[in-house]
């Protein structure tokens, strides 16, 4: 069966429910969706790439062909965004800078260094959001940036924090649309501390300096991301999800909600409404923790379909930024890039066939028992069929004809490096 046809059918079926097919795919094609070009090259960056990725965060695998320049990175992540539909942003970490070949110290970089990168997300439509790279050097070695007990040290990296602030605006003036500059720092301790709280007061000292200034928020708006622990520093993150809590709070700034970065049994999902109840807006890192923050490949499975359905169903659609975050070394990396992405879509359009009326009227009058019926009923509609429609609408590989043309690549352009 054709497309179309196909499309046809489901128009129908999902009438039934109340659910206009052609508006949901209109709604998540003007969703952008911020792609991490971390998963190109292993977090490894063009700062010094062979050095080792540190801050407690890891990438295992080493499947050939992974992008070494930023020629490279750039070609890959176009690649795969032919089979990514909807609107893309590219999400940067400082260490992605185009210093052309000069060394150039974290508390240096500034938008003269992403002029390229502007340039080229003109060119192809993309947007561009941002980070500032706390980690991967020698004054991060300690396990402390911004928190370090020493004033020398928290000095060259709330330089960088502000930079990173300039470096994004940049981004948002340029591209005409809001950059999000994400903070997150692996600042904790192996074992045991005993002043955790001199340890935080450091870090609060430390964004009070760096928010200081106040920026246009249509350039750019910062989010600050919070974590359970990383590795080598399993006894005491300073960065706690009730730190960046009362840190967002005070500074009037987004919080990231990772979901690699809860307990096992905590769900992003939840935490997105109750988060909104004070924040203006949150910012998502949605990964794929397999029993740790081991950020895998991002699925279509329960929870990434019951995050984007809490977007739709809180009417939340302009106060979440969605970004990925995940870096697998061990298979295809732009195959990474597209099935991850590919399944946030899908997960976007499946929130956007609910029939969020329908289902929010059983609650209110109690009924829960139609309200769970309906839950179960609707998850098989044909929603691939709308799938295929929205892809082909998008001008991207519908189906699996994708993995053909991302073998061939393989063969003929990773193979080679
Ligand atoms: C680390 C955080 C952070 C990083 C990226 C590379 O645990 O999730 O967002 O993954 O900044
Ligand atoms: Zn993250």
């Amino acid at each position: 069966m054709s497309t179309q046809k196909a499309l046809e059918c489901a128009r129908e079926i999902y009438a039934k429910y109340g659910v206009d097919v052609d508006a949901a795919m209109k709604s998540v094609a003007e969703t952008p969706v911020s792609i991490h070009c971390w998963q190109g090259d292993d977090v490894a960056g063009f700062e010094n790439p062979d050095g080792d990725l540190t801050g407690g965060i890891q990438s295992t695998g080493n499947y050939p062909g992974k992008a070494r320049t930023l020629d490279e990175l750039r070609a890959d992540f176009e690649f795969a965004a032919k089979f990514i539909p909807g609107k893309k942003k590219l999400a940067l970490h400082a260490i992605y800078l185009d210093a052309a070949g000069k060394k150039v110290e974290r508390n240096e970089i500034g938008p003269e260094h992403f002029t390229s990168w502007v340039q080229w997300a003109k060119e192809k439509g993309f947007g561009l959001d941002y980070n500032p790279t706390f980690f991967s050097h020698p004054l991060s070695a300690d396990g402390l940036t911004l928190s370090h007990s020493d004033p020398a040290i928290r000095k060259y990296w709330i330089e960088h924090g502000i930079n990173s602030r300039h470096v994004a605006e940049y981004f948002g003036r340029e591209l005409g649309q809001t950059a999000m500059n994400n903070f997150w720092v692996p600042d904790g301790f192996k074992d045991t501390p005993v002043n955790r709280a001199l340890t935080r007061s450091y870090l609060a000292d430390s964004y009070d300096q760096i928010f200081a200034e106040k920026l246009n928020e249509e350039y750019t708006q910062e989010a600050v991301e919070s974590k359970v622990f990383g590795i080598g520093a399993e006894s005491c993150t300073i960065g706690s999800h009730e730190f960046y809590m009362g840190c967002a709070m005070k500074h009037d700034k987004l919080l990231t909600l990772d979901t690699g970065h809860y307990h096992p049994t905590e769900l992003v999902s939840d935490k997105i409404s109750g988060v909104l109840t004070y924040l203006k807006a949150v910012m998502l890192h949605v990964s794929r923790p397999v029993r740790w923050d081991s950020d895998h490949v991002v699925i279509f499975d329960d929870e990434l379909r019951a995050i984007a359905t809490e977007i739709k169903r809180g009417g939340f659609e302009k106060r979440v930024n969605i970004g990925l975050d995940f870096f697998d070394g061990s298979i295809n990396r732009i195959a990474c890039w597209a099935i991850g992405s590919r399944n946030m879509q899908k997960a976007l359009l499946w929130a956007a066939l609910e029939p969020v009326a329908m289902l929010q009227k059983f609650e209110a009058e109690g009924d829960y028992t139609s309200r769970l019926a309906y839950l179960e009923e609707i998850k098989t509609l044909p929603f691939g069929a709308v799938w295929n429609a929205y892809c082909e609408a998008q001008n991207v590989s519908v189906g699996d004809s994708w993995i053909a043309e991302m073998k061939k690549y393989e063969r003929e352009v990773l193979s080679a490096r």
